[in-house]
């Protein structure tokens, strides 16, 4: 097995509010890496470019693994560039020869300008806060010639163990191992000895050897099938229903560059309040928070990074091809982990316009060339009037009863009824009906009972847990959100106190709040 080296430390940094060209640029300052360097300290909530850089010894053919960044950037091995992008959130994969072994510089120039182009992935608007900086881990492998590129194990059927294997390696002969037993020769179909399926209740994982003969790599997955019967969301053939949370990656002080502890903390948190599910919302997911979820038995819907997307976006050559490369590789990055049930895209995208039509048909397409085996979805805020819901498997809608648009300061159980019935009323019978989205901002430690205190977010959200129990046509619902988090406060100053949007059951340092006490009392209570 290649030997990884992580880069991760404290890496030379300049910013500057303009462009600089590389050879005059002075690096003054370090920099930590996974970070964000606008999320706290001297360059606190200023936008411009983060020039990160460092040396790293080698030689040959390497690959080099950036987890991800934001919100765009341009990348130079040796001063000269490898890659430019703007898939913020994106895991970056280059392969590449590093030239003589010896030392070699790797600079990241992180740009947190607002793109407002219609062919940008992340525009001002979008309400969370668009950190600059190296999120995730960075990593360094030299490559030997007929290296394995990738290895897919895709459960074929449960109740015979089958798996689907692909992989990608320049020899072409390679011997797998399951769960460190025999090798033997890898087929396109394979049985799983002593399977076991994996499911929130029991998140049993198997492991595959793969080696070529010059290289060798091994892959966590799990045997389990998501699918709809009679219109439901259905976990190894039975009904599941969902109760998830919507999570943004951030913490303060840190940006999206949450420490692994802390976020190894939320999703412990989330499981053992009883939440089954997490909508990674609303960019692709890190390995370390699936490897968890796959670990601890939670459901994930991954999506790619959008926001609120409109036509003029939507029908924008760069903007689709864009999307559908971030969308393409998020699921060859994601395809192994059982965890991940639901691929989805574009959250709130204008898909009332007939011209979403191609976009969305797109990116169905370009997700079932690498992956059959999972369900799609994309989450509406359109109800009725959307017009791309045929394309997609689950009916997901984005609504907030008792939030938005009403005059009354005390909460009225009476809305959400309404609201649920309405959307069930246009639901196509063979499609799951999902809330991907529901809540109320609630500022930690009001008590007023009216809106925007604790009581009357709590109130909704077991009023709206209360009905998706009781109703068996409804497949679930996943709260927004899981902690309050920081948003672009110029854009929505008067609606998002503090500069954050409130609507989480925790605060952002993960302080209950009444609704997540609640809601935890009412999952355990069903448990
Ligand atoms: C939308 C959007 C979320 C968030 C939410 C809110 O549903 O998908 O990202 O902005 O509204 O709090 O208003």
């Amino acid at each position: 097995m290649a030997k990884i080296e992580s880069l991760d430390s404290l890496w030379d940094f300049k910013f500057s509010e303009t462009e600089l060209a590389l050879e005059e640029i002075v690096f003054d300052s370090k920099q930590p890496v996974p970070g964000c360097f606008d999320a706290s300290g001297e360059h606190r909530y200023r936008r411009g470019i983060g020039y990160y850089r460092r040396t790293v010894r080698c030689g040959g053919l390497v690959r080099l693994t950036i987890g991800a960044l934001g919100l765009r950037a341009g990348i130079y091995w040796d001063a000269k560039p490898i890659r430019r992008t703007q898939r913020a959130y994106s895991r970056e994969v280059l392969i590449f020869d590093s030239g003589a072994a010896g030392e070699h510089e790797l600079l990241i120039a992180v740009d947190n300008r607002y793109d407002e182009a219609p062919s940008s992935l992340f525009r001002r608007d979008y309400d969370f806060y668009g950190y600059g900086g190296i999120y995730r881990s960075v990593t360094l492998e030299e490559l030997p010639k007929d290296f394995i590129e990738s290895v897919q194990v895709i459960p074929e059927d449960i109740a015979e163990g089958t798996v689907r294997v692909k992989i990608n390696s320049a020899a072409e002969h390679c011997k797998v191992a399951f769960d460190g037993g025999a090798w033997v020769d890898c087929a396109p179909v394979m049985r799983v000895p002593d399977f076991k399926l994996w499911s929130p209740d029991s998140p049993n994982l198997h492991r595959m050897a793969v080696d070529n003969g010059s290289d060798r790599t091994e892959v966590v997955f799990g045997l389990r099938r998501a699918d709809v019967r009679d219109g439901c969301f259905c976990l190894n053939g039975k009904p599941l229903k969902i109760f998830g949370v919507n999570r943004h990656n951030a913490y303060p002080g840190f940006g999206a560059a949450v420490p692994l502890e802390k976020l190894e903390q939320d999703l412990r948190m989330i499981k053992e309040a009883g939440f089954n599910t997490i909508r990674g919302s609303h960019y692709p997911q890190s390995e370390e928070m699936l490897t968890l979820c796959d670990r601890l038995g939670l459901l994930v819907w991954e999506e790619s990074l959008g926001w609120g997307d409109q036509a003029e976006a939507l029908t924008n050559p760069v903007f689709i091809s864009e999307q559908c490369e971030q969308t393409r590789q998020m699921v060859q990055k994601s395809i192994n982990h059982p965890s991940v049930v639901i691929w989805g895209f574009l959250n709130e995208a204008e898909t009332k316009d007939s011209r979403a039509r191609q976009i969305v048909s797109a990116l169905v397409r370009t997700i079932r060339a690498e992956d059959t085996s999972r369900l799609i979805s994309y989450a509406t805020m359109f109800r009725g009037k959307d017009v791309c819901m045929d394309l997609v498997d689950i009916a997901a809608y984005n609504t907030y009863p008792g939030w938005g648009g009403t005059a009354n300061l005390f909460f009225d159980p009476a809305v959400v009824e309404r609201d649920f019935e309405e959307l069930m009323g246009i639901t196509p019978p063979e499609k799951p009906f999902l809330i991907s989205e529901i809540g109320a901002g609630a500022l930690i430690g009001t008590h007023h009972r009216r809106r925007w205190s604790e009581e009357y977010q709590a109130e909704l959200l077991a009023c709206v847990f209360e009905y998706v129990r009781k109703n068996p046509r409804c497949s679930g619902v996943i709260v927004w959100q899981f902690c309050d988090t920081e948003t672009d406060n110029n854009i929505r100053v008067l609606e998002r106190p503090r500069g954050f949007n409130n609507k989480g059951i925790v605060d952002e340092y993960r302080r209950p709040k009444l609704a997540w006490l609640q809601l935890e009392a009412m999952l355990k209570a069903s448990e």
